[in-house]
């Protein structure tokens, strides 16, 4: 070694073998094709440094999520949340242990990355795994993590929320399985956050994220590794084994080809959808638009819904492609369109790959264990689990649910009303593997989006759902809206009343807040939604989001099954109008909140 002389920092020369020990050159991960290791290894020293510990650090649907400026101008506040996921992963394992850190590359990004870096360093990790220039998508990220046997993951994402200097950031953590961190845990980073006194970093530290390979350091005589690797072939690789490729390749660039539009949202998912979709499966280079990922996501929601993706909506308005889909900003979101705009509701879509499953290799392999939805995504899924004779679960909003029943082999492919659909195939919804099931769907069928939707609905009858969202609505009025629902649900008497609107009358059956018991671990969540459920099995669900960052936002859901075929066509804003009035009269949310109209309607 070489060390000696040169105080602090020593040179290693990784084409030297007299200075390289075994465990250096064997390539950690195996995961980047380039992974030269860059021959420096430094020293550096960390410290620990005093903190105030914050109240307001409790995990939401998915991870801590709150303004830019909330991370930027308290003291140590992104530190604090950092250290506090840390703080879960056991002492005695983290010197062995692999965390992979990658992001939607929002505004705020890199700086978090850095502080991962000091910090994870500060306290022990042995090893991260870090997307180029930060970059890695959610599906991506829960991909990894599975594929190298990391110990878990740190997402850096606010996901659908707008990002800049003044939009939102947010950090969520991943388990060992790839999913997001169950509840149990994400108390426990809370608990940690509320206590808080003091955290470890290695201040001098500094990584390259533009640079693939191994960069090596020694914190405290320990050894420390950062693998910098490509952001999107492990997740590749692994979409390679799940679909025909071959047969997609046909459709998208074949000498009968589909036209398609896939409007990334300056989000994670460009650099994927170019690499898989374009330059992969053929799909000309103009199909993929807005694929440059922008920290400020081109200063739009990079939400797809037909609100905030406006622009693939008109665009396919047009009739010149047959499919559209777009993507959130940390590409586990997808939204599904047909020619001319057609829309699929994700409630139908998930139901749709279920009863086409046999499209998809991968299922073939691996069979279908079961399905799941969300509490407030529509029934449809429920239909096609019955007809085919497969257990259906319904679970709490949001991802983190599913992983128990995947793990346990109970679950193959599941989805959300909120533009969220996936499989075990990871632990993540994922937007591309979504838009290569519809597709494999439609190479399989060889019919249009919107024959396959209708025949569907021919088949199994028809969910008709909507979705309204109120936004930033003043958090004591939404409380005092919520508390005016339960004082008139909870009442006995509510049960059996009948709420009328025009010609339509209902009937309650059932009226309460959603309770779930996990069928693994047994673990209770309760307070989940407060749901009325009619006679007719129509429902009307009242949430609060967990993934705001100001202010309340309202989530009204309405779901209502129909299976006269006469009257499957309709517009579901049409169907659904008298049970929309009915929901807004019983919870007086005009009064309550001030609110005439929503922000986005679904
Ligand atoms: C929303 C959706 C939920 C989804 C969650 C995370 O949560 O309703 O279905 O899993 O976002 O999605 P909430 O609590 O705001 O309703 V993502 O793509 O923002 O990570
Ligand atoms: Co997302």
């Amino acid at each position: 070694m070489i060390g000696g002389s040169c105080p602090g920092v020593y040179v290693w020369l990784l084409c030297c073998c007299s200075c390289v020990q075994p465990s250096d050159t064997a390539d950690h991960t195996g995961l980047s094709l380039y992974s030269v290791s860059v021959g420096v290894k430094k020293m550096v020293n960390a410290t620990t440094v005093k903190t105030k510990p914050y109240t307001d650090q409790k995990p939401g649907t998915s991870g801590l999520r709150k303004r830019v400026t909330v991370f930027q101008q308290n003291q140590h506040y992104a530190e604090n949340f950092i250290q506090s996921i840390i703080a879960v992963i056991e002492p005695d394992k983290r010197a062995a242990a692999t965390v992979v850190v990658g992001g939607d590359g929002r505004f705020f990004m890199k700086d978090a990355i850095q502080l991962i870096v000091q910090i994870a360093a500060g306290n022990g990790i042995g090893h991260l795994v870090i997307g180029q220039n930060g970059i890695m998508s959610t599906p991506a990220v829960s991909c990894v993590i599975r594929k190298i046997k990391a110990v878990g993951g740190i997402i850096l994402t606010a996901s659908h929320n707008p990002g800049g200097p003044n939009g939102d950031f947010g950090i969520k953590y991943n388990i060992a399985s790839g999913g997001p961190a169950p509840e149990g845990i994400t108390n426990k980073i809370y608990d940690v956050s509320k206590s808080l006194q003091e955290y470890h970093i290695c201040p001098d530290l500094k990584v390259d994220l533009s640079k693939i390979g191994k960069q090596s350091f020694e914190v405290n005589s320990k050894p420390f590794t950062v693998e910098i690797v490509d952001s999107v072939e492990a997740y590749a690789e692994m979409l390679r084994e799940i679909f025909d490729f071959a047969a997609l390749k046909e459709l998208l660039s074949g000498a009968h080809h589909i036209n398609v539009r896939l409007d990334a949202m300056h989000g994670v998912v460009g650099p994927y959808v170019k690499k898989i979709v374009c330059e992969e499966l053929g799909s000309p280079a103009d199909s993929a638009v807005n694929c440059v990922p922008k920290e400020d996501f081109g200063g739009h929601h990079p939400d797809p819904n037909l609100t905030y993706a406006a622009d693939l909506v008109k665009a396919m308005k047009g009739g010149e492609y047959d499919f559209g889909a777009a993507f959130d900003g940390d590409g586990d979101r997808n939204m599904v369109l047909g020619k001319h705009g057609f829309f699929v509701n994700p409630s139908d879509s998930v139901a749709v790959i279920a009863a086409n499953i046999k499209s998809i290799p991968y299922f073939q392999k691996t069979g279908v264990k079961g399905l799941a939805r969300s509490m407030p995504t529509s029934g449809a899924l429920d239909n096609v689990a019955k007809a085919l004779n497969m257990q259906l679960y319904e679970t709490p909003t949001g991802w983190k649910f599913f992983g128990n029943l995947m793990d346990a082999g109970k679950l193959s492919l599941c989805g959300e009303e909120s533009f969220g659909t996936g499989s075990d195939h990871i632990r993540e919804k994922d937007g591309l593997w979504a838009v290569l099931a519809w597709l494999s769907i439609l190479a399989h069928r060889k019919q249009s989006v919107e024959d396959i939707m209708k025949d569907h609905w021919q088949k199994f009858g028809r969910n008709f759902f909507t979705r309204y969202d109120y936004e930033e609505v003043e958090s004591d009025a939404a409380n005092k809206m919520i508390k005016h629902l339960e004082t008139i649900m909870f009442d006995p008497a509510f049960k059996g009343k009948k709420l009328s609107s025009g010609e339509k009358t209902y009937e309650v059956a059932i009226s309460d807040n959603f309770a779930y018991t996990d069928p693994v671990d047994a673990s209770v969540s309760k307070n989940q939604g407060l749901r009325i459920i009619f006679t007719d099995g129509s429902r009307i669900i009242f949430r609060l989001s967990g993934t705001g960052s100001a202010g309340a936002t309202i989530r009204l859901y309405i779901d209502s099954y129909e299976k006269d075929p006469k009257k499957i066509y309709q517009d579901p804003q049409v169907m659904l109008a008298p049970l929309v009035d009915i929901a807004l009269k019983v919870s007086q949310l005009k009064e309550n909140t001030g609110r005439t109209a929503p922000t986005v309607i679904t």
